[in-house]
């Protein structure tokens, strides 16, 4: 396969794993990695990276045709908590670099385009249990409001101007290689840190908050999934509901107690709280494994012991 690839946003969470395993698929030389600062993960030392402002039009034109790029994956953003502390600059980088991206897409610069939603894209009036794919969304954080506009903006741009945008609404997500940056979800994370290096933790969430989640490797497993689907298997323009797992921090602090005697939890809930309240606690998915055949592989168990391994290496 020689499909060139760019990511923008290469070196968070997401886009770093992404990153190698596109590279695994297509070759180290057809995946260019971008960010705003160059990463310091082995993963970057090694193929095309380029230092790229998302926020500007004409650098990331000027590396789309230098490079010769056919599918853009866009994961800049700032997430929920990082945004409600600057919600002017979220809503400029979330929005501008997605039109951008349109934009290039609508000039047939590029053939393809990934963009990120999330499960931030619902509210505090949306039903909370097995969340639908339709439904009432009226987010109540700006990321949320970005994440839901931007939706809206796939789709026109599919159904005016034929842009080829797929999307999924991630929820929290769980991996070792890479911390979080920002978001609500992620003392999903710094637990598992927490569990190894103190065998306990400090919640900033409270222990009945359920939340829908994923380990990392199900995340890249569903962006690349959908990417590489058929034209016409997604038929969903602005984003896919996407799930694997819902729990509270008391499930996961118990999960981690199983394989490791001893490990204490308590909770300091923060501002972060209020966002949580707002989101779903599980989703429904069906659309997205009727559609293009998404099927998970962790639950919480699965995913505690892989989580608990790799970080104790
Ligand atoms: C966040 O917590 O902001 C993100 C998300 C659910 O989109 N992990």
């Amino acid at each position: 396969m020689h499909t060139r690839i760019l990511i923008i946003g290469a070196c968070g969470q997401i886009g770093s794993e992404l990153t190698a395993k596109l590279r695994e698929i297509y070759g180290t030389d057809n995946v260019v990695a971008s960010d705003i600062r160059k990463g310091d993960q082995d993963v970057f030392k090694s193929g095309p990276f380029e230092v790229l402002d998302a926020m500007n039009f004409d650098a990331v034109a000027a590396v789309v045709e230098k490079y010769e790029i056919e599918e853009v994956y866009l994961m800049a953003a700032l997430l929920s908590a990082t945004a409600e502390k600057n919600p002017a600059f979220a809503w400029d980088l979330n929005m501008n670099s997605l039109f951008h991206v349109l934009n290039l897409a609508k000039e047939n610069k590029i053939k393809k385009v990934f963009w990120p939603s999330s499960i931030a894209v619902f509210g505090p009036t949306t039903p909370r249990d097995n969340t639908p794919q339709y439904t009432v969304m009226e987010p109540s954080t700006v990321y949320g409001i970005s994440k839901q506009t931007g939706e809206r903006w796939c789709e026109y741009y599919f159904n005016k101007y034929g842009v080829d945008v797929r999307s999924i609404r991630y929820p929290g997500l769980i991996s070792w290689k890479t911390l979080p940056g920002g978001g609500t979800t992620d003392y999903a994370v710094d637990i598992y840190y927490k569990a190894v290096e103190e065998n306990k933790y400090t919640c900033f969430l409270s222990e009945n908050t359920a939340l829908p989640m994923m380990y990392m490797d199900d995340a890249i497993k569903a962006t690349i999934g959908i990417m590489q689907a058929p034209e016409e298997q997604i038929k969903i323009r602005s984003s896919y509901n996407l799930s694997a797992m819902s729990f509270t921090p008391r499930e996961i602090a118990a999960s981690i107690e199983k394989v490791q005697p001893g490990f204490t939890i308590d909770y300091v809930p923060d501002f972060r709280q209020s966002i949580a309240d707002s989101w779903p606690a599980s989703i429904d998915d069906q659309k997205a494994r009727e559609d293009w055949g998404w099927k998970h592989d962790f639950d919480l168990e699965s995913m505690t012991k892989e989580m608990l391994e790799n970080l104790k290496k």
